[in-house]
């Protein structure tokens, strides 16, 4: 399926991987650029020599373009915002902020800047700015998130903009992927699907909780100051909604979730542990490959478009 984006990134079917912290590695990005798609690496809050590193190590396992999504609250970020110029990354997304300062640089560089919009406004301003697309996502993403829905953020985005948009949020099958195309779009980016992929390196627990998750088991903290992060119910969900409630000053939450996300991921605890997912997680019922996920949502999308 040729459109604006793969045209773009010079990938072969328009799905992109989000850049999830800690699971979106070279492994995962590596496998989903091989079946077609664009793999990202997340940079997340990672120090910039680690982002070095997995930039290389997905180059060794793939000739196929890879991007990197930098998370603009990260106190690396300028590290890792030249480390990407430095190596002549192809593709660049960006997370959680404005990327504006760095744009000179990735320009410069030959990347595609493309940058997480959650409002029209944003969307337009960095059209202004020079970026090459944007990715719309509303919030029914899982992590970090915005207020509007994907629903009503991606036709607002196309008709507001002039360059190619990708949705995301709530996006995990080809129903989802055709919905978003009939939106306007002209790519998704998926990242609860690709969490639970075979080439996740995602504690098996975390995949489990997951495949489990039912339509309503997702719960957003920390909307008391303003870094809404959604995820799956569990102790922690519990603990920190109701500290929030009890007017816990945010200093004081902050500290409830360090290192939370890596207990999770890394060691499997997904009772007291962060486990970020998206509200399509019920939807997500086994352990696939990249190649076989990509093939099934193309399968799947191109069939409901071509259907009059
Ligand atoms: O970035 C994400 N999702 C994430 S990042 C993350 S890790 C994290 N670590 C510490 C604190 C917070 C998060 C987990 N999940 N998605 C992209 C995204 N960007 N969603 C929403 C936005 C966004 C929201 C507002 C982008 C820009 C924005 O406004 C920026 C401005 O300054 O106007």
């Amino acid at each position: 399926m040729k459109t604006r984006i793969t045209e773009l990134l010079q990938i072969e079917t328009p799905i992109i991987q989000g850049g999830m912290a800690w699971v979106a590695e070279h492994n995962l990005a590596a496998a989903v650029s091989d079946a077609g798609g664009l793999g990202i690496i997340g940079a997340a809050n990672a120090p910039a020599d680690w982002v070095r590193g997995e930039i290389r190590k997905a180059r060794e396992r793939t000739d196929k373009p890879i991007g990197v999504n930098v998370m603009l609250l990260s106190p690396y970020a300028d590290e890792v915002a030249k480390v990407l110029a430095e190596e002549k990354v192809p593709v660049i997304t960006t997370g959680a902020g404005n990327p504006g300062k760095y744009m000179e640089l990735w320009k410069a560089a030959g990347s595609k800047v493309i940058p997480v919009v959650a409002s029209v406004a944003l969307a337009r301003m960095m059209e202004r700015g020079g970026a090459d697309a944007v990715i719309a996502e509303g919030t029914e993403s899982g992590g970090h998130i915005g207020s509007a829905t994907t629903m009503t953020l991606v036709p607002q985005v196309v008709d507001a903009v002039k360059v190619p948009v990708i949705a995301a949020g709530g996006i995990g099958d080809g129903r989802g992927m055709a919905a978003a195309f009939m939106l306007g779009a002209e790519a998704v980016q998926l990242g609860t699907r690709f969490v639970v992929a075979k080439e996740s390196i995602c504690h098996p627990n975390y995949k489990e909780r997951i495949i489990k998750a039912k339509d309503i088991d997702s719960a957003v903290t920390g909307r008391s100051h303003g870094h809404p992060i959604r995820q799956l119910r569990n102790q922690m969900t519990k603990d920190y909604i109701q500290k929030e409630q009890e007017g816990v000053p945010f200093e004081e939450l902050e500290l409830l979730t360090v290192g939370s996300l890596r207990n999770a991921v890394v060691d499997g605890d997904v009772k007291h542990g962060t486990v970020m997912a998206g509200q399509i997680a019920g939807l997500v019922k086994k352990e696939q490959a990249c190649k076989e996920i990509i093939e099934e949502m193309m399968e799947e999308a191109t069939a409901l478009m071509q259907r009059k």
